[in-house]
């Protein structure tokens, strides 16, 4: 048999080219293939889409090599593996960063140019892939670009939804939300493997068998419904190893045996089973808040139960007992939306694979982190008891029992401490009984993250302050990171070439730390000249899409002063927009002569609002009321412009952040957990303007507070300052603005009055008018630097210069090392 095998392999081998070749000849010669063959149209006629479509089939084919190989040498050296699981992934497109990542990107550039068509123009066909909200979906994009760059053996696990992130479409200035129906022009992306398909069960009831002398526990479900894998490939970067992210869709299942006794009957019980794709059919829009819905926890419980049928498959394959599993696996919870992982691993141990409760417990502890996302309560997951009870009937029992043995031992602790005890129970008792995620994350996970080194204070000394008093050892944090590659190399190629050439090196793209280097040059005049082409040069190209999107004419001599992120009270974009009608009101207000010294401006804002959150959409509609009165003023020309940049996505951010010249951050101190965009705009040189929040405050310790714009009330002061607001003064310019758009200023005044009512003093929870004279201050500060061409040009070097911490390689390695205890497998090239 085995050397009938290897004849058989032999051959195989013959038939195949070992490696597909990336000379421009070979690649003409794929993307004409793939034009006939794959997208079925004739090679003499075919359009800009088409062209995209067989380009990036050439493009897979090369990452599926890749990816084979880095299977294969997994699977040989068996290391302990990663599973990343997240409901949330915004990957964005892919095809320059594919290219880039395997790097043939200039190949194929003169391979398409030889052909009659622009990588570039054809690049622009890809839509946005976005099946997450906002920083935390991103970042798991980011972690897995990391991943694969530093050779780690991880697999991401997530849901294929067919509806990404709404699309927002702006009428009369007010958001409407469109669904994102992404699949519709394909995706060549993915992989569909209809052989990997799991079966996942719900509802029905618990019953008890009698085992081996005692009861054992069955649950028998009443719904049943398929998982089938959709494999995604994310190359690394200057590597040959490329990872898998496993998205899951839902089938209907064949195992539901149909009676039907009429046409009618058999009709509607086909749809009704066709109604098992809604699983997976819409991503929740919410970001950062939370409702009980039994749509979200079916999707949650199908995404953990196939992806953990998937990974105790694999290990499985080549292990016969769990003994090892801890030593094999090790499964990252993002943040708590997978967490029902805890109780399905204890069921499959101990109901399936016949564990001993202790034991399975044993192992789960062993095998689950779990990283926290916020400090909002709002944001933190419930469960009602009732609503798990009906689709998860034996989870619930299981969580039962965790919360009791937890007790248990928490009253040997701490003794009857009944406060404490219920504070930090699994269960919460109250008008809806209910089940706290992050309990139950913490009490089985060895290590809980949080993302910044603020938001890890917070952590403890605030929002799990008895969990940390319990278990000290458990909680530490990993500041977040951005990979370098998209926010930089993909997004930013002109300056990533400068960089290079002043650096004398392209190694930055895979350390980041060499960025520093830059700091030598920060005053060289040279390098000042070709810093300002080159963001001049971005500049112009965002000035031109502001105009297609806006019909704002903007100069770009102006500053771009830039604010892009989910619309949400706590980042306070109504602070923002005060502030531009002060600014507004002061040139209005002044003599002729002194318009001179004005610095000319120009705001852009962008973010999407949660379709339920009213205040986030006033506040959309404001900007575009104040831009309404701004640009049409034929008095202000030049001097201040305000644009609002609808469907805000990572492709839009690709094209804005790099033409930014000053960004803004500015969530009340001690909200914002870390924040990422901060450090995008940080690499490609643009200057913050910043409260001390979330991982500003690591900005601060690299690049220094005088390479910034620091305003605001510091953590500590917040609670403070909300204790004494109510009988604070309120800053009269601050009470001034807000009085204009009272009074009907910007039109709609009915509108906006509940929004200026979340700004009266007794109200303003999140400080704005506590903020306001201080943020005026950093405003005006940036002003002046930017008068100062040379002083902001240093900065913006300097900013770039102090990045390098911010890479998301430098969090994956320490996740790596301190956290999951996976190490680097490298496939030979
Ligand atoms: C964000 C945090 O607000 C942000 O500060 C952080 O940089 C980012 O995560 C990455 O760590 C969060 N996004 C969500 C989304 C949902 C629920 C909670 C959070 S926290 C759906």
């Amino acid at each position: 048999r085995l050397g009938e095998n290897r004849a058989k392999v032999e051959r195989m081998f013959g038939l195949m080219d070992r490696f597909l070749k990336n000379d421009p000849a070979t690649l003409q010669n794929d993307i004409v293939n793939h034009v006939e063959y794959t997208v079925a149209r004739s090679r003499f006629s075919f359009d800009d889409f088409e062209a995209y479509q067989a380009l990036t089939h050439s493009v897979r084919d090369r990452l599926i090599e890749r990816w084979h190989d880095t299977q294969i040498c997994f699977r040989r050296k068996d290391p302990k593996r990663l599973y990343f699981l997240s409901l949330e992934y915004l990957m964005g497109r892919s095809l320059s960063n594919s290219v880039i990542n395997l790097g043939i990107r200039d190949q194929y550039a003169d391979a398409l140019s030889q052909l009659g068509f622009d990588f570039e123009v054809l690049a622009e066909q890809e839509g946005d892939a976005a099946l997450g909200n906002g920083g935390l979906a991103r970042l798991s994009a980011c972690q897995m670009d990391s991943l694969a760059t530093l050779d780690y053996p991880a697999w991401g696990y997530g849901l294929r939804y067919q509806y990404g992130l709404f699309r927002q479409v702006i009428l009369d200035g007010y958001q409407h939300e469109q669904p994102d129906y992404w699949l519709n022009f394909g995706n060549p992306w993915e992989i569909e493997r209809i052989h990997v398909t799991y079966t996942v069960k719900f509802y029905g009831t618990v019953e008890e068998e009698n085992f081996k002398g005692g009861k054992h526990k069955v649950w028998v479900p009443n719904e049943t419904v398929e998982a089938v894998a959709y494999d995604n490939l994310i190359p690394g970067y200057g590597t040959r190893n490329t990872i898998t992210l496993r998205l899951w869709a839902a089938k209907p299942s064949d195992q539901n045996d149909m009676e039907s006794y009429n046409t009618g009957d058999y009709i509607n019980a086909v749809v009704n089973r066709q109604r098992a794709e809604t699983i997976s059919s819409i991503l929740y829009p919410d970001d950062r808040s939370h409702q009980g819905k039994e749509l979200r926890l079916k999707q949650q419980y199908f995404f953990v139960s196939a992806s953990l049928q998937d990974i105790i498959r694999r290990f499985k394959d080549t292990h016969s007992n769990f003994d090892d599993f801890p030593e094999k696996v090790a499964l990252q919870l993002n943040d708590t939306h997978p967490s029902l992982a805890i109780a399905e691993v204890m069921r499959v141990l101990v109901d399936e694979e016949n564990l001993s409760w202790s034991r399975a417990w044993d192992i789960s502890c062993k095998i689950f982190t779990f990283t926290t996302h916020t400090v909002l309560p709002e944001a933190s997951e419930k469960i009602p008891v009732d609503l798990l009870g009906s689709l998860l009937p034996r989870h619930l029992q299981i969580i039962y029992e965790i919360n009791f043995r937890f007790l248990e031992e928490l009253k040997k602790r701490i003794g009857l401490d009944y406060d404490r005890l219920s504070r930090m129970s699994i269960i919460e008792e109250g008008a809806v009984k209910s089940i706290r995620m992050a309990n139950l994350s913490i009490v089985c996970s060895h290590t809980v993250n949080g993302v910044s080194k603020m938001h890890a204070e917070l952590l403890k000394t605030r929002v799990f302050k008895d969990f940390y008093e319990l278990w000290p050892h458990k909680f530490h944090y990993k500041t977040n990171g951005v990979t370098q590659r998209r926010w930089v190399v993909v997004s930013n190629p002109s300056l990533c070439a400068l960089i290079s050439k002043w650096l004398g090196t392209e190694a930055w793209i895979r350390d980041m730390d060499l960025l520093v280097g830059l700091q030598e040059y920060a005053t060289n005049g040279d390098l000042h000249e070709e810093w300002k082409m080159v963001r001049k040069v971005n500049k112009m190209r965002l000035a031109e899409y502001i105009e297609a999107m806006s019909g704002v004419k903007v100069s770009v001599d102006a500053m771009f002063d830039v604010q892009l992120k989910r619309i949400h009270e706590y980042k306070r974009q109504f602070l923002n927009i005060l502030g531009i009608i002060h600014r507004y009101d002061c040139i209005k207000n002044m003599e002729k002569k002194d318009r001179r010294n004005v610095v000319p401006r120009v705001c852009i804002i962008g973010g999407k609002a949660a379709p339920g959150y009213e205040i986030a959409k006033k506040i959309i509609k404001l900007c575009h009321a104040v831009a309404e009165k701004i640009n049409n003023d034929p008095d202000i020309g030049d001097l201040l412009k305000l644009v609002f940049i609808p469907d805000y996505n990572i492709t839009v951010a690709e094209l804005v952040i790099p033409g930014a010249d000053l960004s803004q951050h500015l969530s009340t101190a001690g909200h914002e957990a870390s924040g990422t965009g901060c450090m995008k705009f940080l690499m490609n040189g643009c200057l913050l303007l910043a409260t001390a929040d979330g991982s500003t405050i690591e900005i601060i310790e690299e690049i220094g507070a005088d390479n910034m714009f620091l305003f605001g009330a510091k953590v500590s002061e917040v609670p403070v300052l909300r204790k004494k607001a109510p009988n604070l003064k309120v800053p009269l310019q601050f009470a001034r603005v807000v009085r204009m758009v009272r009074n009907g200023y910007f039109g709609f005044e009915d509108y906006f009055e509940s929004l200026c009512d979340s700004v009266e003093v007794d109200n303003d929870f999140y400080l704005l008018g506590a903020d306001f004279e201080s943020y005026l201050e950093a405003q005006a500060a940036a002003d002046k630097a930017f008068i100062d061409e040379e002083k902001w040009t240093q900065m913006s070097i300097l900013s770039t210069a102090g990045s390098g911490r911010f890479s998301s390689d430098r969090t994956i390695d320490d996740y790596a090392e301190k956290t999951w205890g996976i190490e680097r497998c490298r496939c030979p090239a």
